[in-house]
């Protein structure tokens, strides 16, 4: 494809849809333990083996409900987030479908925005949690188009609008920074950056966290533990860097599959690049949908849609619509 704006940006929001789609079925299956790569090559068999007519699809989930609707409100109002639209939409998605695996705190949100008609698109998400706010990792799961969007604009711009987009629904430190570090990240792929320059330029990010010292310490954590086993091509990270629904036990994780995958791994030989990202990112367990669709997202954004296997588009919903998203956003991007 001589398009390579629409090469990444198709691959990053197909890639996002499979990693939730293809994470699903196993999400939590093995209960907090990570999956041997052996289930998860016998998992992509049955793919490659798939006719819709007898096997149907596999189903999008809350992590896609809603980066599909931030996709839209970003298409619509065209030259800036607006919190009122967006809030709205995620409303409006959940009441047309209750049934996507949403987190058990963040429908108390919704339905507050409801009731308001999303007055304050802030307020509710502040009282979450006895006002703690939820440090879930919804935010950081649906925030890849704010990266598309902010593609060409400065690191600033960037994550003041993950901030901005993650707060409607997460007023967590941990989980808006998370949403932070995996806009960032996917802004990075999108951009080509190697390996190393991309975890030095994490790294450098986390260590601007110095307002939120609890961020800063705990995510530098979780970097520390992935330089190393970048080191030693270390793939059994799950305990380390956590496969839970909380931003700052899943963000790492999808970041850390990323990032390892870009060499080869040996039980993995016979998936492309983009499939062993994803393959690695579901190994982890626990939360295996909103990982393995952030790591799609990273994954397709840096290897393009080319990388992406055809056969997945018969076997994921949602696909279609992610491939005219992302061509909305090429013109977008291009416009402004
Ligand atoms: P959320 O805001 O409800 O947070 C998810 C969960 O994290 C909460 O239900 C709590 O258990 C916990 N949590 C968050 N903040 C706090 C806090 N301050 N104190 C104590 N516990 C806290 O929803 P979200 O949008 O962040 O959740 C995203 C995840 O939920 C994704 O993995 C998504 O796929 C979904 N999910 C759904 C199911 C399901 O079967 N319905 C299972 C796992 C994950
Ligand atoms: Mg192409
Ligand atoms: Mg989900
Ligand atoms: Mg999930």
């Amino acid at each position: 494809c001589e398009d390579e704006l629409q090469e990444r940006f198709r691959g990053c929001m197909l890639g996002a849809v499979l990693g939730d789609c293809l994470g699903g079925p196993l999400e939590f299956k093995n209960g907090n333990n990570s999956f041997p790569f052996s289930r998860l090559k016998r998992e992509f068999r049955l793919y490659d083996a798939w006719e819709p007519e007898r096997d149907g699809v596999l189903e999008f989930t809350d992590d896609t409900a809603m980066a599909r609707q931030l996709a839209y409100s970003l298409l619509e109002t065209r030259t800036h987030l607006d919190p009122r639209n967006l809030a709205r939409r995620f409303v409006d998605e959940y009441h047309r479908e209750q049934g996507r695996g949403y987190g058990e705190a963040v429908t108390e949100v919704f339905e507050k925005l409801h009731k308001s008609d999303c007055r304050d698109p802030y307020g509710p998400a502040k009282e979450q949690f006895k006002t703690e706010g939820s440090f879930g990792n919804g935010a950081a799961m649906r925030v890849h188009p704010v990266a598309m969007f902010c593609h060409g604009r400065s690191r600033t711009e960037l994550l003041e609008m993950a901030d901005a987009s993650a707060r409607i629904t997460h007023s967590h430190q941990l989980g808006v920074r998370g949403a932070q570090l995996q806009a960032y990240a996917v802004s990075m792929a999108l951009d080509g950056v190697d390996s190393k320059a991309f975890l030095a330029n994490m790294l450098e990010l986390v260590e601007s966290f110095s307002e939120d010292p609890k961020s800063k310490h705990t995510y530098r954590y979780k970097f520390e533990i992935m330089r190393k086993a970048l080191a030693t091509k270390n793939d059994d990270l799950a305990i380390a860097l956590g496969n839970g629904v909380a931003a700052l036990h899943s963000v790492p994780s999808a970041i850390f599959s990323f990032l390892r995958a870009q060499s080869p791994i040996e039980q993995l030989r016979d998936s492309s690049r983009f499939v062993r990202t994803v393959q690695l990112a579901i190994s982890f367990g626990g939360d295996t949908d909103t990982i393995g669709s952030m790591a799609g997202a990273m994954a397709g954004a840096y290897y393009g849609e080319v990388d992406v296997p055809e056969n997945f588009l018969d076997v994921c919903e949602g696909v279609y619509d992610a491939i005219k998203q992302a061509d909305g956003l090429v013109k977008l991007v291009r416009e402004n």
